[in-house]
């Protein structure tokens, strides 16, 4: 396993000096920021990028992500040539030492919440989603969010929510179908694995249809082209969102067939109605029992990349909600913790 942390460049209030400070951090996940989605990622952007990370002592070697042009989702025309963008993006990744390409297959909306300043009792401020409040915001109310990739003026976004209305679940499967297998054979060539993540949280929102929530859909996504290069991210707080999903389960069986490339950890406190708010990274503080979810990946023999996902505002600490530096550094302190202890128990076994 190696230990990693998302940064967001230089526009990102956490600095890559800080990050090199947490204890058993080893790489940076990244992505080109400045390039519009669906054009070629220059080989230079993403040079620069690697040295600004490499200088501190850190390594990139995760993307995350490069988003999928909404005309490949809704499968019109234009698609081949952004295809062909996309997967001249990935040569050039992959010249620069890129292993694991994170991206996602919602469409127009990338993780939605309701609240990004939920308090909690100790009087920290978190992310949360309340489904009854989601069924009745406009989309004009949820323009976009600090982690997303991309935003949208409103005329933009009306006019791609109706272009959705004719475009349901089977529909998008086939659109999903049609990338990977253009993208995945000059994934496999250039040695990088593609890790698709979930939908988050796992149901359709606004209307829009969503394909990546359970089970039933990873094994889809990854029987569309059977091969290790078609991978998966797996999102701890994006998939435990329906708790009928096991996430541990789903860790054994998908890291235990070299399938997850990339996990995303973060423990979340889930209601019988769907509703969530984001806690802690420890086991007690939510609904996740994390220590089981790190133990599946070692006793796997994951050796892909780990992140501690969003973390909460404490300590006054201002920025990007979900992306702060003290309590995502907190949960890589925290599963580094746990996984020696595993590591350490063992060993003592043998
Ligand atoms: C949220 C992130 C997602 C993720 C994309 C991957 O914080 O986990 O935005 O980066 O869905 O494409």
């Amino acid at each position: 396993m190696k230990m990693t942390f998302r940064w967001y460049g230089e526009q990102d209030p956490v600095t890559l000096a800080h990050i090199r400070q947490i204890p058993g951090i080893t790489g940076i996940v990244s992505a080109v920021y400045e390039v519009p989605v669906g054009e070629v990622w220059p080989i230079e952007a993403i040079s620069r990028l690697k040295a600004q990370v490499e200088a501190h002592g850190l390594a990139l070697e995760v993307i995350e992500s490069v988003p999928v042009h909404e005309d490949i989702k809704r499968g019109v025309d234009s698609r081949d040539r952004l295809i062909d963008n996309y997967v001249q993006t990935l040569r050039h990744l992959a010249q620069c030492g890129i292993k694991v390409v994170c991206y996602n297959f919602m469409p127009v909306f990338d993780w939605t919440r309701t609240s990004l300043e939920t308090r909690l009792p100790d009087g920290s401020t978190t992310l949360s989603f309340d489904a009854a409040a989601v069924s009745q915001l406009s989309s004009d109310d949820a323009l976009s969010l600090p982690g997303w990739d991309v935003s949208y003026r409103p005329e933009e976004l009306r006019a791609l929510l109706k272009a959705y209305e004719t475009i349901d679940e089977e529909a998008l499967w086939q659109h999903l179908e049609y990338f990977l297998k253009r993208v995945i054979p000059v994934a496999r060539e250039v040695g990088i694995k593609m890790a698709i993540h979930p939908d988050d949280p796992p149901r359709p929102i606004f209307g829009l249809p969503r394909i990546v929530k359970n089970r039933a859909d990873l094994l889809r996504v990854l029987s569309i082209v059977d091969e290790p290069a078609n991978g998966l991210t797996l999102c701890s707080g994006s998939l435990g969102a329906d708790s009928k999903n096991d996430v541990a389960a789903l860790v054994r069986e998908f890291s235990g067939r070299g399938r997850i490339h990339f996990a995303h950890l973060r423990n979340i406190k889930v209601n019988d109605n769907g509703d969530f708010l984001e806690t802690a990274h420890r086991s007690q503080d939510g609904s996740l029992d994390m220590a089981e979810i790190v133990k599946a990946y070692f006793d796997t023999g994951f050796e892909g990349y780990f992140r501690p996902d969003h973390g909460r505002m404490i300590w006054g600490e201002t920025g990007k909600p979900g992306y702060g530096l003290y309590d995502r550094a907190l949960g890589a302190v925290y599963l580094n913790g746990i996984w020696e202890g595993i590591e350490k128990a063992e060993a003592a076994k043998r």
